[in-house]
């Protein structure tokens, strides 16, 4: 039997943060010979989403790329999260999938689904006799910490108590750490109550790691120490950024990196999906100036893309503000290629929210991270970065939004992280865990051979 002959299917959810490790293993199995086909939910919550398709269609033909078209959003619409109004919607359409599944030739050898699209998807799969795998777009970590969420919602917990999650090698946890939208009445606390519960019955799941970085968390889980019965996980990361995905950028910041000294820059952007508050935008500007470093920063004004492309910087940040940085860095409302940015050799230092992607993407590059994380999973992944060395976290900042920090703090730590010597050696230790994971034979190339060989039998 050839390569050829094993079908992999993907179905990821919404925001670039999903959109874009589906592309990245889609990839992966590209070059392990298997025939891809990508079911995409149309229209997109963000042009992001939809200019990268459209690069990543031309860049990769043979890659079979079918629109899933849903239903038009609800009305009178809902208010709240777009990305999760957006899960909703698609997990209340998974019954449209049957058909568009049973006439795709070959039959499938494995289905990979979004994580937030478990329950809907594993009764379609049994049905239909498909393996069944989710991509799961954060840390392992934080796996553990959803792994176990059936026995912590059903818990009471005061402000003051530590939390033990078997997995997390950080643990105890101090209460303030807990995603705050788990333990509120959310969308996504819905689906998670009621696909935790659910995750024993998956064949497997692939993570966005490396055993250098979470050796202690993979461990727990194949020891069955997290949870009992719990399909296998495949760490297949770090996922290797596509050269596709800088099609879509266009600001001319290379050549100004071009012209900054080594490790003199700090790289500020918090996601794809966190809007900060205006004020502490500002507070952050004054931080910049004040840490003595060259910037690069990006700025979001509103979660969805489309709905910023209106809003000027000056408005944002006030136009004294803007005029001061221009000597000392880049600021810049749209979107880039951040692989291209943390990869440049100018760059020292990330002030990141701790997205489970931007984190993958700095441990690459070896850069250290400031972490300030802003709300879902983020407190968790900066706990890993800080535990593993290459990063810190100030706990009294406190989640996005809760209060506003001010400029002389944030100078000061971004003094410090651009300053520390340790993290700069910590960080090329992960850098060097990272390339050795994805490199010719390494655990990435290991374990999807084996995978392959295991779905062809
Ligand atoms: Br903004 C921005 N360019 O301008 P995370 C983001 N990115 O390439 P998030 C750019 O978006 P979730 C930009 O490299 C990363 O791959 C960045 O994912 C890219 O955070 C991705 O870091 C952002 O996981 O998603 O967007 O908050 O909530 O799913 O973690």
């Amino acid at each position: 039997m050839s390569d050829e002959s094993v079908h992999v299917a993907m179905f990821p959810s919404a925001g670039m943060g999903h959109l874009t490790p589906f592309l990245r293993l889609a990839t992966l199995f590209l070059n392990n010979n298997c025939k891809l086909t990508l079911i995409i939910p149309f229209p997109t919550v963000t042009h992001a989403e939809s200019q990268l398709l459209s690069h990543f269609h031309s860049s990769f033909p043979q890659i079979n790329l079918i629109p899933f078209h849903l239903p038009p959003p609800p009305s009178p619409p809902i208010s709240g999260d777009p990305m999760f109004i957006r899960v909703k919607t698609l997990r209340e359409s998974t019954h449209l999938l049957p058909p568009l599944i049973t006439s795709l030739s070959p039959p499938l050898s494995i289905f990979i689904s979004d994580i937030f699209l478990v329950t809907p998807l594993l009764s379609i799969t049994q049905k239909l006799s498909i393996p069944n795998y989710t991509l799961f777009t954060s840390s392992a970590s934080m796996f553990s910490f959803v792994s176990n969420f059936p026995t912590l919602a059903h818990s009471k917990f005061d402000l003051s108590d530590e939390i033990h999650i078997p997995g997390i090698p950080f643990s105890p946890l101090p209460y303030s750490s807990m995603p705050p939208i788990l333990f509120q009445p959310t969308l996504f606390r819905d689906f998670i109550m009621e696909d935790s519960p659910n995750l024993t019955k998956l064949d497997g799941f692939f993570l966005n790691t490396f055993e250098a970085l979470e050796s202690h968390s993979l461990k727990a889980f194949s020891d069955g120490k997290v949870v009992k019965d719990m399909p296998p996980l495949y760490p297949v990361g770090p996922f290797l950024p596509l050269e596709v995905e800088g099609e879509a950028s266009s600001p001319p910041l290379i050549s100004w990196l071009n012209d900054q000294t080594i490790g003199s820059v700090v790289y500020v952007c918090f996601g794809s999906r966190t809007a900060l508050r205006r004020d502490q935008m500002r507070e952050i500007g004054f931080g910049l100036l004040r840490s003595g470093y060259n910037f690069l920063w990006v700025v979001k004004d509103k979660i969805v893309d489309k709905e910023d492309e209106e809003i000027g910087l000056e408005e944002v940040l006030g136009v004294e503000l803007v005029e001061r940085m221009k000597e000392k860095g880049l600021v810049i409302k749209e979107w880039v290629d951040q692989t291209k940015i943390l990869s440049h050799k100018s760059v020292g230092g990330f002030v990141s929210h701790c997205g489970w992607n931007s984190i993958m993407e700095a441990a690459l590059n070896g850069v250290p991270i400031l972490g300030w994380p802003q709300h879902s999973d983020q407190k968790i992944n900066a706990g890993l970065v800080e535990f593993s060395g290459w990063g810190v976290w100030n706990k009294s900042w406190g989640w996005g939004g809760e209060c506003v920090v001010k400029g002389e703090e944030i100078g000061d730590a971004i003094k410090e992280i651009m300053d520390n010597e340790l993290l700069k050696v910590k960080a090329m230790e992960i850098k060097e865990g990272a390339r050795k994971a994805i490199s010719v034979g390494g655990d990435c190339e290991v374990t999807i051979k084996k995978l392959i060989q295991k779905l062809k039998n």
